[in-house]
C-alpha cells in the first residue's frame, strides 16, 4: 500500500482508491474494477462527497425493505468486498440477509477468495459457489444459487451497471442498489437507487437497521409503499446540477 500522509487534502478518497488497488493485487477485485471505482470518484465529486438527504431517505426505504423480506440476499461483488468487507458483514447480520457472491468476470478462485475474504471479516456462511441456478443473461452474473440470489424476494445489488437488475426486476423481486452514478442502467431499473458512496451507504443502513427494528411492520411498510425511485434519481441529478452551478459561480 502507498504511504499516504493523514493530512492529505484528498486523504480519504486516496485511501479508499488504495483498498482497490489491494483488492486486485489480493485476487479479489477484478482489474476492470479499478476503471469502476474512477467513475464513481467522478460522480462522488459531483455529489458533494456527502450523503445527500434523498440518499439517506433511499437508505431508509432500503433497509425498511430488507426488514420486511422473507428472504433477502446481499450481491457481494469484488468492488464491493475490496470496500466494504466488514460493513457487509454487519449489515447481513443487522437485517437478516444472506451474502452471495455474484462476480461479471466470474473465475472460480475469484468467487473463493472473496467468500474467504468476508468470513476473515467475520462471516459465517457465504453462498456463490455452488452456482446451481441461472438468472435469463448470458454472462455470469446469471450464475447464481438456488438458496441465495434466485430465490430471494428482495436483493441489493451494489454497484454495477448492467442488465442483472432488470432479469431481477422481471422475475417479481425487489432490487436495491448502491450507485453513485443516476443514469446508470441499474439505477434506472432498480426498485430503489441509492445514489452514495457504498462507503458511507452501507455505514448508514447499518445505523438504521438498529435504529428501525423497533418500528412495527405497519410502520416499514408505509416507508416502503410512499417511496417513489424517480424523484430519487432527479433529485441526484438535480444535485449534481447545482453544484456544477456552483463551481461555474454561477
Ligand atoms: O467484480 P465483478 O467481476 O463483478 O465486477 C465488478 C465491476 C464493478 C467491475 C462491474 O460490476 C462493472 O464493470 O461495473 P460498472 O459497469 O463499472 O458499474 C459500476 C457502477 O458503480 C458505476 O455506475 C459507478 O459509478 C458505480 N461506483 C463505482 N464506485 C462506487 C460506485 N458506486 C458507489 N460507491 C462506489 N464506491
Amino acid at each position: 500500500m502507498s504511504e499516504i500522509p493523514k493530512d492529505h487534502p484528498r486523504y480519504a478518497s486516496l485511501m479508499t482508491r488504495e483498498k482497490i488497488v489491494e483488492g486486485v493485487e489480493l485476487g479479489i477485485t477484478s482489474q476492470q474494477g479499478l476503471v469502476a471505482q474512477g467513475r464513481g470518484e467522478c460522480f462522488d465529486y459531483l455529489i458533494g462527497e456527502q450523503t445527500t438527504d434523498s440518499a439517506l431517505m433511499a437508505e431508509k426505504v432500503a433497509v425498511a425493505m430488507l426488514l420486511l423480506a422473507e428472504h433477502p440476499v446481499l450481491s457481494v461483488n469484488g468492488n464491493a468486498a475490496a470496500l466494504v468487507p466488514d460493513s457487509l458483514v454487519r449489515l447481513s447480520e443487522a437485517t437478516g440477509a444472506l451474502l452471495e457472491v455474484n462476480l461479471f468476470h466470474r473465475t472460480e478462485g475469484r468467487v473463493n477468495r472473496i467468500i474467504e475474504h468476508l468470513k476473515t471479516n467475520g462471516a459465517s456462511e457465504v453462498l456463490g459457489s455452488r452456482a446451481d441456478a441461472r438468472l435469463d443473461l448470458q454472462h455470469s452474473r446469471g450464475i447464481v444459487d438456488s438458496e441465495g440470489i434466485y430465490n430471494a424476494d428482495v436483493v441489493l445489488v451494489p454497484l454495477e451497471d448492467g442488465d442483472r437488475c432488470q432479469a431481477l426486476v422481471d422475475m417479481g423481486k425487489r432490487v436495491i442498489t448502491i450507485d453513485l452514478n443516476p443514469l446508470s442502467r441499474t439505477s434506472r431499473t432498480a426498485t430503489v437507487t441509492i445514489v452514495d458512496n457504498v462507503i458511507r451507504a452501507v455505514e448508514n443502513m447499518i445505523s438504521l437497521s438498529h435504529e428501525m427494528k423497533g418500528l412495527d411492520e405497519a410502520e416499514l411498510r408505509t416507508l416502503v409503499e410512499g417511496h417513489d425511485n424517480s424523484h430519487t434519481l432527479s433529485d441526484a441529478v438535480r444535485q449534481m446540477i447545482r453544484k456544477l452551478e456552483e463551481l461555474s459561480g454561477l
